[in-house]
């Protein structure tokens, strides 16, 4: 039997920008997990869409003075634009609000309105005497029945997760004019669920590698009984429901919006041309449909969902489930209006997309939720400057200082390197292993624990030195480190999208994307690399987030030609000489690459550095930035160098030039030119 895989994330309403939470939740790990199954081999289509009707949409225009056309079109802007930006690679992003949708809806009704498992009834519902108008789901709050707390909404109570029915919430309160509603008589559709208890207590106990939340959270589900639900809503802005006696009513939005991944299916088929393909996708047995949601929608799609493609009959039902807890800041629960989330597009503004990426997958709500700060960010930007973007970058460096930018040629493998592919070989089976089971925590851990051998084999096969004493034996390990970044470059592939495509122009481009290459040299003797790029840019101790991006301020020294002549800090004591233009000419500065760093023996100050400033050899340069930096994560970086500074000896060691640093209370950062200047370029 072919097998495919038809992976969704849940549509998120079209009623305000994102935050890391669901990010964190539906997104990004599904993101991870397809990414991974393409590089497999495996066929996979991976579809989403906004959820574009309902109470959300229809609250948040009336608070807004809008329509909610206006609305959706502006959100539905906006989150595609951030997803792209955070490389979701989605297949298709759909739109409830399409008319094909609201067909294929339609149909889904009145197939399930024919079988009997949709039944007219009428029921008491909210009705506000101070708007006149019914009061449907978050129309009102109130306090959860379930766990007693208060802000809960007439469809969800976001605190324990409960499914809620408006009319059993505790005090409730009409929430556009605050009025207490009473209950009054109207006629709506209800879903048998009941009809559905026998079978999805046989069903779910038999799912296998599901997480224990779901399963548990269905359990409580059915061990209460499943009820009829009203599938139906008195609003204006939805899916008409397709009956006479039904005017003005639409389809429940969650009824329909589950639809909405089947939709998505059709119209990706539409686009490609092949509109019966979504049938195989969604009818064939070969499939296996897997649905990343946050915990507050487990209940519609491990119980509600399953129901409604069992009554339709001849659909696949979900193969997982992977649900995550939530993702809470500093603390707190990601909330608009106490103003602790933080914002998809507000992060975009600031830094690159992969290092959240890293941080949002290693410190994954799996299992429980997790908590995120900027503190931690930091940390994790740094890991991965420090040790994959330092690895990659003092390799490639190194190659086009020793070996003129091109992949050394070299003998057989040591028992060094062949122990570094054996290595690569198992984590790659291992990492596999995780995340085909959706541990994407653990997956992404060990994918950083691989990058650290690189630089462990980088350092033990110290080829700063075999360049002197034996270029075969240097050449062995620059060849070898090289083949372990693309290794480490289709392990983090999945986690880190953007930075292994930078990875792979640097290994000279046209690499392919396979899992199974993972542990196999594959690079080709003379083959000229891409220039080194700095990956991951290091965030400065004391980040907390609130500040301007984490760059130092790269201010200029008094006296030297810049913008900030004007701005002399105002505690300045005594204003500093003017110099002359002309003797500011007599300096040379140029941009400089820092190819590698060292303590110098018996002074806790000092490091030496050599110096790539475009000239045949590269320079040694002097500098009292131990206490400021770690060697390695100098190595690689883009300096400010005065090149023609008078020589001299320090502490034994020669110095040919200074590298500019700020000097300030908050500490000493070298000056770092934009990433596109090269060694050599005059600064002036
Ligand atoms: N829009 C709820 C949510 O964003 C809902 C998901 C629909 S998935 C079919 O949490
Ligand atoms: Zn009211």
């Amino acid at each position: 039997m072919d097998t495919r895989y038809l992976v969704t994330s849940a549509l998120p309403y079209a009623n305000g920008p994102l935050h890391l939470g669901h990010l964190a939740g539906a997104y990004l790990p599904a993101d991870t997990y397809v990414r991974f199954l393409r590089m497999c081999g495996e066929d996979v289509i991976y579809v989403c869409g906004t959820d574009e009707h309902g109470v959300p949409i229809t609250i948040t225009a009336e608070k807004q003075g809008r329509t909610p056309r206006e609305v959706v079109d502006e959100y539905h802007a906006t989150i595609r634009r951030e997803f792209e930006a955070f490389g979701i690679s989605f297949d298709n992003f759909s739109r409830t609000s399409l008319p094909s949708h609201a067909e294929f809806a339609r149909g889904v009704f009145l197939d399930l309105l024919g079988k009997g498992l949709i039944a007219e009834r009428t029921m008491k519902q909210l009705h506000c005497p101070r708007c006149s108008r019914f009061l449907p789901d978050r129309y009102v709050n109130g306090t959860c029945p379930k766990c007693g707390t208060p802000g809960a909404r007439g469809d969800l109570c976001e605190s324990c997760g409960s499914w809620l029915e408006a009319l059993e919430l505790k005090a409730p309160s009409c929430s556009i004019c605050g009025s207490e509603p009473s209950p009054r008589d109207t006629t709506h559709w209800f879903l048998r669920l009941d009809a559905f208890q026998g079978w999805l207590r046989e069903w779910l106990p038999s799912r296998e590698g599901w997480r224990d939340n779901v399963l548990n959270y269905c359990r409580g589900w059915l061990d209460e009984g499943l009820q009829e639900r009203a599938i139906t809503r008195d609003i204006d802005w939805g899916v008409p429901v397709p009956l006479d006696a039904a005017s003005g009513k639409v389809l429940y939005v969650w009824f329909e919006a589950l639809l909405g991944y089947v939709s998505s299916t059709r119209e990706l088929f539409e686009k490609r041309g092949d509109p019966g393909a979504w049938e195989r996708w969604w009818k064939d047995p070969g499939t296996r449909l897997v649905h990343f949601i946050g915990k507050d929608n487990i209940v519609f799609h491990a119980i509600i969902e399953p129901a409604i493609l069992r009554g339709l009959g001849g659909f696949v039902l979900p193969w997982n489930i992977p649900a995550n807890e939530f993702l809470n800041i500093s603390g707190q629960k990601q909330s608009t209006s106490r103003g602790t989330a933080v914002w998809m597009g507000e992060y975009l503004e600031r830094f690159q997309p992969d290092p959240m990426r890293y941080t949002l997958s290693i410190n994954a709500p799996e299992g429980r939720d997790a908590d995120f700060t900027w503190a931690e960010f930091r940390v994790r930007n740094n890991e991965l400057a420090d040790v994959l973007g330092n690895f990659v970058n003092r390799t490639v460096s190194f190659a086009f200082r020793e070996f003129g930018g091109l992949v050394p040629a070299c003998g057989g493998p040591g028992e060094r390197e062949k122990a570094l592919a054996d290595m690569a070989l198992q984590a790659g089976a291992s990492i596999r292993g995780l995340l085909s089971t959706f541990r994407f925590k653990a997956a992404c851990a060990e994918a950083m624990a691989l990058a650290r051998e690189g630089n462990r084999y980088f350092d033990s096969s110290e080829p700063w030195r075999t360049a002197r004493a034996s270029r075969e034996e240097c050449a062995r390990t620059i060849r070898h480190s090289l083949e372990f970044i693309d290794w480490l470059r289709l392990v983090f592939s999945p986690f880190l999208p953007f930075s292994c495509e930078k990875i792979a122009l640097m290994l000279g481009g046209g690499r392919e994307n396979r899992w199974d290459a993972i542990g196999r040299p594959s690079l080709v003797e003379g083959t000229r690399l891409g220039q080194p790029v700095i990956l991951f840019e290091k965030l400065e101790e004391g980040f907390d987030g609130s500040a301007a991006p984490g760059k130092p301020s790269a201010s200029v020294a008094p006296g030297v030609k810049g913008e900030n002549d004007t701005k002399a800090p105002a505690a300045e004591p005594e204003a500093p000489a003017r110099v002359s233009f002309d003797e500011f000419r007599k300096l040379d500065l140029r941009v400089g690459r820092i190819i590698s760093a060292e303590p110098v023996p018996k002074a806790d100050k000092l490091l030496a550095m050599k110096v790539d400033l475009g000239e045949p050899e590269p320079r040694s340069i002097v500098a009292g930035l131990r206490q400021w930096y770690e060697p390695d994560a100098l190595a690689g970086r883009l300096v400010v160098v005065v090149s023609n500074l008078e020589p001299a000896r320090i502490r034994g060691v020669q110095s040919d030039g200074m590298i500019l640093a700020s000097d300030g209370g908050s500490g000493v950062f070298v000056l770092g030119p934009d990433p596109s200047a090269r060694p050599g370029d005059k600064v002036r």
